[in-house]
């Protein structure tokens, strides 16, 4: 049994990253006019988010409603897109051209440790009503 133990050692090395993989999901957000559907995605760090039904949208995440840190997101105009997220906290989007429409969501990573940035910030119009959805989301969690 000389490699008996680095044989056990390698075989749970590989099951817990299968697992890991294997765990990951990916949660579909689609478009129905002006709004993204759901508006709040919860899910988990490593997760994807799939946007879809994107003729006329995009996705740009707004500076400082973002976790600190974080890359900027902004997809191209009428493409789907997707985005894995590592980092636990609230990301705000918005759709650029149709944000006045209120068309933006917010996902949610993990625990939301960004929640007390989001309660500190003024955000009006259409991104303030999304920051407002996100922060009852998040508080209701
Ligand atoms: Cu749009």
């Amino acid at each position: 049994m000389k490699y008996g133990k680095s044989l056990i050692a390698a075989a749970i090395g590989a099951a817990s990253m299968f697992s890991m993989t294997a765990f990951a999901e990916t949660h579909v957000v689609t478009t129905a006019g002006m709004k993204f559907e759901p508006l709040v995605v919860k899910i988990a760090p490593g997760d994807t988010v799939q946007w879809e039904n994107m003729p006329t949208h995009n996705v740009e995440t707004i500076d400082g409603l973002v976790p600190e840190g974080t890359e900027k997101i902004n997809s191209s105009m009428g493409e789907n897109y997707q985005h894995t997220f590592e980092k636990e906290g609230i990301y705000v989007y918005k759709c650029t051209p149709h944000i006045g429409a209120g068309m933006g969501g917010a996902i949610i990573v993990g625990e939301p440790t960004n929640l007390d940035v989001l309660k500190a910030a003024d955000a009006k119009g259409g991104v303030g009503r999304v920051v407002k959805k996100a922060i009852s989301e998040a508080e209701a969690m």
